[in-house]
């Protein structure tokens, strides 16, 4: 049974530097989905965020000469114009500097505490004492050099709260198997079982001290918790779990009838999917429907790395070829579920095949083939005259449901190319019924008619599946389509037919073709 209310989050990222394409992927593909439910007239809540905490915050803060709220403050306004470019449509941002954050994580831990589920005991790593630094094996490497400084480090202890995870892996277990779409794709949950729980969870540590940027402790204050229960409290503590106003939580949380679907990559897994669920059992709260994983984006065969210097800044490729492009390029060209690559010339090729040729250039045709033969007027509808007719309703509809089925379970790349064979089949119905001849013969003026609307009722159906996806082509082809009032209601498209009778305004071409020779703008100097 589909449920009727969707929360869907997108982690909350580091400001530790500039949110590079990757983020821009996620968050992307997260609002495409909360766009297709609210289309579909459900109600969605979409938060994303912020994550303001820990060492690497700290010290970059330190290099920048400010203080760490100054420095995030700076990046996070950085998130905020991106998100506004890439017409991000969420309905909260959580920062976790934010009071209403801090306190549910200062409550949440204390009742864990309380419950017996945390305990003191001592943290050990590789330390490096000028930098005042603990980092993990992998971090230090096998020459054990503070990735820092450079220098080498030793290993030392320091006294840390820890949590329990052994007591909450047979719950998690029971809960992989009696949820089988919890996470996904299922190779993720594989990974999951034998990478890291069959060999045995280690307690996870979840404060320190060599530190102080971070949230502290009410019960042992010298202590700050770390990361990752702070992270992952954001979920509930921008519903208001435990505050004054509760309403969001109880709507949003707790009630059944809402889905609760978090959308990560394939780095953070494991704490969404292992300890993420284990917080949520210790504190007596119902876990989340879905964990969707995306793949990451890699650059050339290899993965985008801020030192390599191959990050792309989304920032001016938005500006420089449209917020319709780059969301159409990141949901179509990339599997969603496996990992891919951004290639200016896919993106090229992409861009000028699927929106320049076949979708820009059919809205075009059409227009100018109305305002030619039936001055500016969609010609009604009158049924299927022609097998070509009956053929395209056919690719309409079984599109549609398509696409929803596809869209519904998150299959969005998918979901896409369902909504483009409408633009492909009505590209080629073209081609097939040739209404310039049809427009010299006197008695094909029937025929020539009902072309004109069948092409005008493909595109509105494919405007409205794209519109979570181009939300500024779409509405333009509606425009030129002269679509207005309750036509914008998705379920018209129910009803093949619908459109007829309107006054077309042709318009600039939705997308001119991109030059073969684009500039992919890099972040090189993250730090600014
Ligand atoms: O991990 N390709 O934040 P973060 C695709 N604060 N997606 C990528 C990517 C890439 N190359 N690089 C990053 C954190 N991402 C924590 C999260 S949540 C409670 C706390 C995306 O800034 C991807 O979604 O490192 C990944 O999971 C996320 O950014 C990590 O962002």
């Amino acid at each position: 049974m589909e449920k009727k209310r969707f929360y869907i989050t997108t982690p909350i990222y580091y400001p530790s530097a500039k949110l590079h394409i990757g983020h821009a992927y996620c968050t992307t593909l997260t609002d495409i989905f909360a766009c297709y439910k609210r289309l579909r007239g459900f109600e969605c809540y979409f938060l994303t965020g912020a994550d303001e905490h820990g060492m690497k915050i700290e010290k970059n803060a330190a290099a920048a000469g400010k203080t760490p709220q100054q420095f995030v403050d700076e990046i996070v306004e950085g998130f905020h114009s991106l998100w506004k470019l890439l017409e991000i449509s969420n309905d909260d941002f959580i920062r976790t500097t934010q009071e209403r954050h801090v306190k549910v994580v200062q409550d949440v831990f204390t009742k864990m505490y309380n419950k017996g589920d945390i305990y003191l005991g001592k943290y050990k790593g590789w330390y490096c004492t000028p930098c005042e630094s603990f980092w993990t094996d992998t971090q230090v490497g096998a020459e054990h050099i503070c990735p820092d400084c450079g220098r080498p480090v030793q290993v030392a202890e320091e006294e840390a709260y820890f949590f329990k995870t052994s007591k909450y892996v047979d719950d998690l277990l029971k809960f992989y198997e009696d949820n089988s779409k919890f996470l996904t794709p299922e190779s993720r949950k594989n990974e999951m079982i034998n990478t890291f729980i069959k060999p045995g969870l280690d307690d996870l540590c979840i404060s320190r001290t060599s530190f102080s940027w971070g949230i502290p402790i009410r019960e042992n204050p010298k202590h700050v918790i770390y990361v990752w229960l702070d992270a992952l409290t954001n979920y509930i503590s921008a519903l208001g779990y435990g505050s004054d106003n509760p309403e969001l939580f109880n709507k949003y949380w707790s009630d059944e009838e809402c889905e609760i679907i978090h959308i990560l990559g394939a780095d953070i897994t494991r704490f969404h999917a292992i300890y993420w669920p284990m917080f949520l059992e210790s504190l007596g709260l119902r876990k989340p429907d879905r964990e969707l994983v995306h793949g990451l984006l890699m650059m050339k065969d290899s993965k985008m790395s801020k030192s390599k210097g191959n990050v792309i800044d989304p920032y001016p490729l938005v500006e420089r070829y449209g917020v319709d492009a780059v969301r159409y390029y990141l949901a179509r060209e990339i599997t969603f579920g496996q990992d891919g690559s951004f290639s200016p010339e896919q993106f090229v090729e992409r861009i000028n095949a699927d929106l320049a040729n076949s979708f820009g250039n059919l809205l075009n045709r059409t227009v100018s083939m109305i305002n030619k033969y039936f001055q500016c007027v969609i010609p009604t509808y009158q049924g299927q005259i022609t097998a070509f007719d009956k053929d395209l309703e056919a690719t309409v509809n079984a599109s549609i449901k398509n696409y929803e089925y596809l869209l519904d379970d998150l299959k969005i790349t998918e979901a896409i190319t369902s909504a483009m064979d409408i633009v492909y089949r009505a590209n080629k119905y073209i081609d097939e019924t040739m209404p310039w001849a049809l427009a010299k013969d006197p008695d094909k003026q029937n025929e020539l008619a009902s072309v004109m609307n069948h092409l005008a009722n493909a595109i509105y159906t494919a405007s409205m599946l794209l519109k979570p996806v181009l939300v500024k082509a779409s509405d333009k082809a509606f425009a030129q389509l002269g679509i207005d009032g309750d036509l914008l209601n998705y379920e018209n498209i129910y009803h093949f037919g619908a459109i007829g009778g309107q006054t077309v305004n042709k318009g600039e071409p939705l997308f001119p073709r991109l030059d073969a020779n684009i500039e992919v703008p890099f972040i090189q100097d993250l730090m600014k």
